[in-house]
């Protein structure tokens, strides 16, 4: 086949994805005009002249203020569904999915209207998709440990219909150590724990998400190639890295994709996976992550086949569910 359908037809989890970063414009226009809230855009061509960034804070400004069209359980509802719908064109069989409870019990918007929203998305496409999925609660780290603790208090309800907790937003001047507490209550709970650690942040960051938080999986984790003591224990450990290609270029946090590292993972022995973080605001799904990253840095079919392997792996999903998909 074509090296679109051998990408597609590859069976893949999807591991790093901010629900509220699949709001497509289309979308967010619509639940403007349902909800009658006004945006500062007057079309969507505005809206993605807009996304144009320099660095992570310039594109969380915008990202959390397109969160304020979402109000109602449908809305919630509305935004997993087309999210499960292009996973699965995209050959996700399992999606493992991030969101921010903090961006919306912030403006009134009850934790139960968002969780049970979603949680009809996820459902939904079991049967429309065949998909599987989890959810990831994340924790806004630029906020305090006790809007963090509140949150966790928030989930009480709900915590056998969520998988693990994650830390996200602003990274410098934010280190995980910040939310060690927090994350040891949840796995207290017995919560599977995630952190966003080294895409902006130094790998002191990383080295504090595994030995403060004791994290399960790394997000993004790229700054830790600087330092090779650190790329040797996260190869020998096992760590999964859930590393976001396009958004790795519209954050700058790799100037051009000819210098991504994802080839330099492997060849470390990372067991380095493709996502796509925040789609509606990157300029791509899944599959053109894993497209983009083939073209700029000449991967094998052999190279896609690992990575789309290692998301499985390095899923939540028990060995017995793993197996099934390999
Ligand atoms: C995010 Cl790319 C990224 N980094 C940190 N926090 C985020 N929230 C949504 N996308
Ligand atoms: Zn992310």
């Amino acid at each position: 086949p074509d090296l679109d359908s051998f990408i597609a037809g590859l069976p893949k989890a999807e591991l790093h994805l901010h629900i509220e970063g699949s709001l497509e414009p289309e979308l967010m226009f619509a639940l403007a005009s349902r909800n009658g809230v006004a945006i500062p855009f007057a079309s969507v061509e505005e809206v993605r002249a807009a996304y144009s960034f320099t660095r992570l804070q310039d594109f969380l400004d915008i990202y959390y203020q397109g969160a304020n069209v979402l109000l109602t359980q449908q809305d919630f509802h509305d935004l997993g569904s087309a999210y499960f719908a292009r996973a699965a064109a995209d050959g996700v069989v399992h999606a493992e999915i991030m969101f921010d409870p903090q961006t919306h019990t912030a403006r009134g918007i009850p934790f139960g209207t968002v969780i049970g929203g979603l949680l009809a998305a996820m459902e939904e496409a079991e049967v429309r998709h065949g998909m599987t999925s989890r959810l990831i609660l994340c924790f806004l780290r630029h906020l305090d440990e006790e809007d963090a603790f509140r949150t966790l208090a928030d989930a009480k309800p709900w915590l056998d219909r969520i998988t693990a907790v994650g830390l996200d937003s602003s990274e410098n001047g934010h280190p995980p150590s910040k939310f060690a507490r927090v994350f040891a209550e949840a796995r207290r709970l017995g919560l599977r724990l995630v952190a966003h650690a080294g895409e902006e942040g130094p790998p002191a960051y990383v080295r504090e998400a595994l030995d403060l938080l004791a994290i399960d999986r790394l997000d993004h984790g790229n700054r830790s190639l600087e330092d090779p003591v650190l790329t040797a224990r996260l190869a020998r450990e096992g760590m999964t890295l859930t590393v976001c290609p396009l958004s790795n270029l519209k954050l700058c946090v790799v100037n051009d994709m000819a210098d991504h590292p994802i080839d330099r993972m492997l060849r470390e022995g990372l067991r380095a996976t493709i996502n796509s973080d925040d789609p509606a605001y990157f300029g791509g799904y899944v599959a053109d992550n894993y497209r983009a990253a083939a073209a700029a840095r000449d991967l094998s079919r052999s190279d896609l086949a690992t990575l789309a392997r290692n998301s499985l792996l390095g899923s939540f999903l028990s060995d017995a569910e793993v197996a099934a998909h390999l």
